[in-house]
């Protein structure tokens, strides 16, 4: 009798077991084909705001969130952005001619943004789900 309940609780003990693998196992491969779609989808939706002649252009883009933005400096002069937006939004090192910064819209929301250097040239992104 005393075995036999062992017997049963090292069964129930590895049914869990054998659970808790098999469910893990496919809430990991979820997550990595997540992730694989969100990149492939912002890698497709990309855009690019050209900064030339103490501009950005275009100055004004509407994307949907999880869209990436690439600003490319063409100016011999530096440049850096920064957000205006209480929101956290895109915030660049110093960009050097032909120099590039990348950021990804994750949520949506009205992002304004303008040159660290120059308060003159600003750029705003609407974003929507
Ligand atoms: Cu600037």
């Amino acid at each position: 009798m005393k075995n036999t309940i062992i017997f049963i609780v090292v069964l129930i003990i590895l049914g869990v077991g054998v659970y808790y693998f098999v469910f893990n196992k496919s809430y990991i491969n979820n997550t990595m084909n997540t992730n694989i779609n969100t990149t492939d989808t912002t890698a497709e939706s990309g855009m690019v705001v050209n900064i030339k002649d103490f501009a950005f252009n275009p100055s004004t883009l509407n994307i949907k969130a999880g869209t990436k933005i690439t600003w490319i400096n063409n100016d011999q002069a530096q440049h850096k952005i920064i957000s205006v937006s209480d929101e956290a939004g895109p915030s660049s090192d110093v960009l050097s001619q032909n120099d590039t910064y990348t950021y990804i819209f994750k949520k949506a929301g009205n992002f304004e943004y303008r040159c660290s250097f120059h308060p003159s040239m600003t750029g705003s992104v609407v974003v929507t789900e």
